[in-house]
């Protein structure tokens, strides 16, 4: 057979059901080995969102999301895509082509040292220098993408190297366990917990795994200890528990601050340096124990005491086992701040303010999903709003990039939920910015006949950019944006566009939108002008139940 046709056939050993890109000549083998195979090669407009497609199905499978470029151009439209998967774990592996390797005719046409460009945005970067090598290296390359911290991983298969003949098969998956904590780790940390006061639970990224979610549920209802989730590790435990304290959205100064300066014991559950602080370290006031598959890198404002380092749930269930609830833990304080947290939840959520306040379309999209719907973010300001306000039942329910936080990927991600999830609604919320960035994937929507809604929050701004300036006291420039109407943008993809008139109109458009099957894009003015009032001043004053 072609080293072209080992390659997808090594791709098909690791189950690989999507391969998501851009072709380029240099590609031709690897595409018509392709063309024969089980695997569904969807083609998207841009490289960038065949790399957040790919990123965002390894994120919601735990399986590597492959994506394909071709070399040069479509290789370097693939980096932001490496970042957002390396950045946010999420498995991935990319595939470029190559001109060939063994005897080159057009000097440097297109050619950049791609395997190099990706260094630093990878696990593991290869060319395949001999056909002989592809089923090893195809293997490795899934094993580090999906291997405990997940992320990205990339092959270059030059030209000629995909047309040569030769007969081998695929590598096997092995079996693999993951490292368990020691004993006396485990022994520290329930030590540190039997003697604390105030403890509290923190769930971030890496703890959204689906054993997990159980054996961490387990350890809540056994111990009653209260939690907070980080943006990334939303429903991993159901925010609409009573123990839920909130989630972490800004770094400071929220209600779930407050809780977090009176805890005198954080158990971190899977959060990483790599997502913005959900809180700042700044003595030894608290004991942080600090339970993850990689021990903890030393960050100037996260430097846990204790660390209990090997496979989390198992971590999370023998904790569990060696604990009791003791009867000197004093949750009061928490259970005041829940309250005033819960009753300022509520604010602005039916307001009729025209333009809309981000509060009640956040409230009005939590209305019209189900719990295991999927809502997809862009970045924006109206992000910080959904992971504090959005509140999820279930894991994998509001997708946030809180890692590299990259604009453009919202659509993308929501494209490939539904792909993951065809029994699904599924809803990209974007600001016009980080829309316009790769609006043109309406068009891949459309031809994967999946059924979606896209809702646009317009403020024709850069506005959380504009928030920073206000926040601290420049002048507003550089951030104003044109826009093209967007019901005339969306309709000349075949989209039914919609654009909400009053606050009233939102809730049933949506609902419409969100039954009805093909793609709608919901285009809503928003208001940003009050932001600083209510994210950054008041919360902590307002509340004198939190005094
Ligand atoms: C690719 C990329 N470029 C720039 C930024 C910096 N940035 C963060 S948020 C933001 C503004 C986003 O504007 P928009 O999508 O309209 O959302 P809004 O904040 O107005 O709701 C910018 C420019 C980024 N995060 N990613």
């Amino acid at each position: 057979m072609k080293a072209a046709q080992l390659f997808v056939q090594a791709l098909v050993a690791e189950e690989v059901e999507y391969v998501f890109g851009v072709p380029g000549e240099e590609n031709l083998e690897l595409l018509d080995a392709l063309r024969g195979s089980p695997i569904r090669f969807v083609i998207t407009r841009h490289e960038q969102a065949a790399g957040f497609m790919a990123a965002t199905y390894g994120r919601l499978t735990g399986k590597p999301g492959v994506a394909l470029s071709t070399l040069g151009p479509g290789a370097t439209n693939l980096v932001t895509a490496a970042a957002f998967a390396q950045l946010g774990a999420m498995p991935l592996l990319m595939i470029t082509g190559q001109k060939p390797i063994k005897n080159r005719k057009q000097g440097n046409f297109q050619i950049v040292d791609v395997v190099d460009m990706m260094r630093p945005l990878t696990k593991f970067t290869r060319q395949v220098v001999a056909a002989e090598m592809i089923p090893a290296l195809v293997r490795e390359a899934f094993r580090r993408a999906q291997e405990e911290r997940p992320g990205a991983c990339h092959l270059e298969l030059p030209q000629d190297i995909a047309s040569e003949e030769l007969d081998a098969q695929p590598l096997e998956r092995s079996r693999t366990r993951r490292p368990v904590a020691d004993d006396k780790a485990i022994v520290y940390a329930a030590q540190a917990l039997r003697e604390s006061k105030r403890p509290l639970l923190m769930i971030g990224a890496g703890a959204n795994r689906k054993l997990t979610s159980k054996t961490l549920r387990a350890l809540v209802e056994k111990l009653g200890i209260p939690f907070f989730t980080t943006q990334m590790g939303k429903g991993v435990l159901d925010e609409s528990h009573p123990l839920w304290l909130g989630n972490a959205a800004l770094s400071e100064h929220d209600f779930v601050h407050r809780a977090i300066d009176a805890a005198d014991c954080i158990v971190n559950v899977g959060h990483d340096v790599v997502e913005k602080p959900p809180f700042f370290m700044r003595g030894s006031e608290r004991t942080v124990i600090h339970v993850h598959y990689q021990s903890a890198e030393v960050d100037p404002v996260y430097f846990p005491q204790i660390e209990v380092v090997g496979d989390i749930a198992n971590a999370i269930w023998r904790l569990t086992e060696a604990l009791t609830p003791q009867a000197h833990w004093d949750f009061s304080f928490f259970d005041r701040v829940r309250e005033a947290l819960l009753l300022q939840l509520e604010d602005r959520t039916r307001d009729e303010h025209f333009p809309l306040y981000t509060q009640r379309v956040v409230a009005d999209v939590r209305k019209a999903m189900a719990a295991e719907d999927i809502v997809c973010l862009d970045n924006g300001l109206y992000k910080l709003w959904f992971a504090r306000n959005y509140r999820c039942p279930l894991p994998n329910t509001l997708l946030v990039d809180n890692a590299l936080a990259s604009m453009g990927a919202g659509l993308a991600s929501a494209i490939a939920a539904r792909l993951v999830y065809p029994e699904r609604k599924v809803l990209a919320v974007c600001g016009d910015g980080g829309f316009m960035m790769n609006s043109q994937e309406l068009e891949t929507a459309v031809r994967l006949g999946i059924d979606l809604t896209v809702m646009v929050l317009r403020d024709d701004a850069y506005g959380m950019i504009a928030w920073k300036q206000q926040n601290e006291q420049f002048a507003r420039f550089g951030i104003e944006l044109n826009n093209p109407d967007f019901i005339k943008y969306a309709e000349s993809y075949g989209v039914r566009g919609h654009r909400p008139r009053t606050a009233a109109e939102l809730a049933p458009m949506l609902e419409r939108a969100l039954a009805t099957p093909g793609i709608d894009l919901i285009d809503v003015q928003i208001d940003y002008r009050d932001e600083d009032r209510i994210l950054h001043e008041e919360i902590p004053a307002r509340s004198k139940a939190v005094r």
